[in-house]
């Protein structure tokens, strides 16, 4: 894709960040739907956005395709095929890469420009945007795409750039695949990346060590071949799937859910994990018990059916007691989904290394030496160890809005917003999937449409009333901050000591949960009402 080279002032309706499912949604919405003038900016060479970047081997979509994808046209979701339930990166790539020409969306989004700055114009009433090209660029709207889960973790370990062999991060794959085929290969980290890369790697490594600190409740995806019927029968049946999607929790049409765990006999309770566990994907999560998230003996049920299957599944007892999650409860981490992760532990040359009890001290030039001494010599180290997510891809932008309000600064003690969509003193500024939504609780592409469309129709009614600005009123952001942190001390979520969702996998992270936890057919009740009692809690001007 060749890069804009423009280093010009231009001044636009609506700026948009991102060029993945938020950004090529918005480009669609802003310019062809609204017909305004709109430009956006990704720093990647194409169009993609997070499946631009996380390519390694295993990445996989963890909500079947059939779901996670762009319910906005009836044509784009009739002639699309998905070859399997759960794709993976390359198809979710190239259906991004589809909606991108058939739309011709391209040509609106300067490529390999990276948003430096962000600064609101009271006078102007207007977002100054600047961009690593020298760029600047003005507009009444902007719309952040720029994701949840797009900003890695910096690696921590000292050393790691002195280690002579290969260092890859899974949240930044390079575009040449590398080849793992003989090597003695490292892997950090044991969440959805290094868990879907781990059963990949296992297959080529000559010798793969991964190193673990805390295990995970991994459960099987489900994985297979689309069936003809099933595809015609949920394309003839498509309309109401997606109403069935928004009305669920998670976003996803799964009805099968039963009020407790606890009100069943274990008899029943086994009856309905085996069920779930087999059918795969997120049903034992979400679609087994509704009380798994807030209370602690259903909770312990479903983590006690885990462990056990885990056990099954890894011949040697030790390495399956060390692959057992005993310290926080099933579901407070993001759980991840799997095919053979467990089996790959079976294999010789898989060799799983405890960081918790031993940690990693540094990486060395030949490899990682751990607290104790012991040093394993690599070829090639992997660090899957995750994101600062969903405050961080905001706050890396420089934002500053009214009265030289930094960003940064107004989200010191963790992030304040209403609704998860606008901060108080970043007028006009549209955070998609921002934290305090539903965002990664949702399922995505759904979450992201909600947002781009409440986004679309805000500026619609701003146009039509002959008002410039939308802002939300500092007290309704203080409720809906209470609201979600209140939502949050109902779960078990808040128990998890590394959990990412209360950001607490990154030093120094203010601890506060970063995402809605009522579900997104409450929220999206919510924000209806929001709007049909005239923008309730904002401030229109
Ligand atoms: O990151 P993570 P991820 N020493 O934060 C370990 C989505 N996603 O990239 O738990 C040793 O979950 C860390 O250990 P601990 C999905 O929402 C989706 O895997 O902090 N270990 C943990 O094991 C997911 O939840 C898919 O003790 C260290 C790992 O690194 C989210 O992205 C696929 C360490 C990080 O796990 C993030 O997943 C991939 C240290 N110093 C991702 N620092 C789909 O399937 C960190 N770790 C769609």
């Amino acid at each position: 894709m060749a890069a804009s080279t423009t280093t010009a002032r231009t001044t636009h309706d609506v700026l948009i960040i991102g060029a993945g499912f938020a950004g090529l949604y918005a480009v669609h919405k802003f310019r062809d739907q609204l017909g305004l003038d709109v430009l956006a900016f990704d720093a990647a060479g194409d169009v993609g956005g997070t499946w631009y970047w996380n390519r390694y081997p295993g990445a996989r979509v963890d909500i079947e395709s059939v779901h996670y994808s762009y319910s906005f046209d009836e044509d784009l979701q009739q002639e699309w095929h998905w070859t399997e339930k759960f794709c993976a990166q390359p198809e979710i790539l190239s259906y991004l890469g589809h909606v991108a020409d058939r739309f011709d969306l391209r040509r609106s989004i300067r490529f390999n420009t990276r948003v430096t700055g962000l600064t609101w114009d009271d006078d102007a009433a207007e977002w100054e945007l600047r961009t690593d090209r020298g760029g600047v660029h003005r507009a009444k709207y902007v719309i952040s795409g720029a994701g949840t889960l797009s900003v890695p973790k910096k690696p921590e370990f000292p050393g790691v750039e002195d280690f002579r062999g290969e260092v890859y991060l899974t949240g930044n794959w390079p575009h040449d695949e590398p080849s793992f085929e003989g090597r003695r290969v490292g892997i950090i980290g044991v969440g959805s990346s290094g868990i879907q890369a781990i059963s990949e790697l296992a297959k080529t490594a000559g010798h793969l060590t991964v190193f673990q600190r805390t295990p995970n409740y991994a459960t099987p995806i489900g994985n297979e071949p689309t069936d003809p019927a099933e595809e015609a029968a949920n394309k003839a049946g498509y309309r109401r799937i997606r109403e069935a999607s928004r009305n669920h929790f998670l976003g996803v049409p799964y009805t099968d859910v039963q009020p407790s765990a606890l009100a069943v006999s274990a008899e029943e309770r086994r009856r309905v994990f085996d069920d779930r566990w087999n059918r795969g994907g997120f049903r034992l999560f979400i679609d087994a018990f509704g009380d798994i998230l807030f209370d602690k003996a259903a909770n312990d049920t479903a983590a006690d059916y885990i462990r056990d299957r885990i056990r099954e599944r890894v011949h040697d007892p030790a390495t399956a007691e060390l692959l057992c999650p005993t310290d926080y409860p099933y579901g407070t981490k993001r759980p991840p989904l799997e095919t053979d992760y467990y089996e790959a532990y079976n294999r010789d040359d898989v060799e799983l290394v405890d960081v918790k009890a031993n940690p990693v001290a540094e990486i060395t030039p030949r490899g990682v030496r751990l607290a104790d001494g012991t040093e394993h010599e690599l070829d090639c180290l992997v660090l899957a160890t995750g994101f600062d997510a969903c405050t961080g891809p905001l706050l890396a932008m420089n934002i500053v809005g009214r009265d030289g309000l930094a960003l940064t600064e107004h989200w010191a003690d963790g992030p304040q917003t209403y609704l998860g969509l606008m901060s108080a003193g970043f007028p006009n500024l549209f955070m998609i999937t921002g934290p305090q939504s539903p965002s990664v609780l949702y399922n995505m592409p759904l979450a992201i449409e909600d947002h781009v469309d409440f986004a679309a129709d805000a500026i619609a009614h701003l146009r039509q009333s002959t008002l410039d600005v939308i802002e939300p009123e500092a007290d309704a952001e203080r409720a809906w901050v209470e609201h979600t942190n209140e939502l949050a001390q109902a779960t078990l979520l808040p128990t998890s000591p590394t959990s990412w969702y209360m950001g607490a996998n990154i030093p120094g992270k203010p601890r506060r949960v970063l995402v809605y936890l009522g579900g997104a057919p409450a929220y999206r009740a919510k924000c209806a009402e929001i709007v049909h009692n005239g923008y309730q809690g904002f401030r229109l001007t």
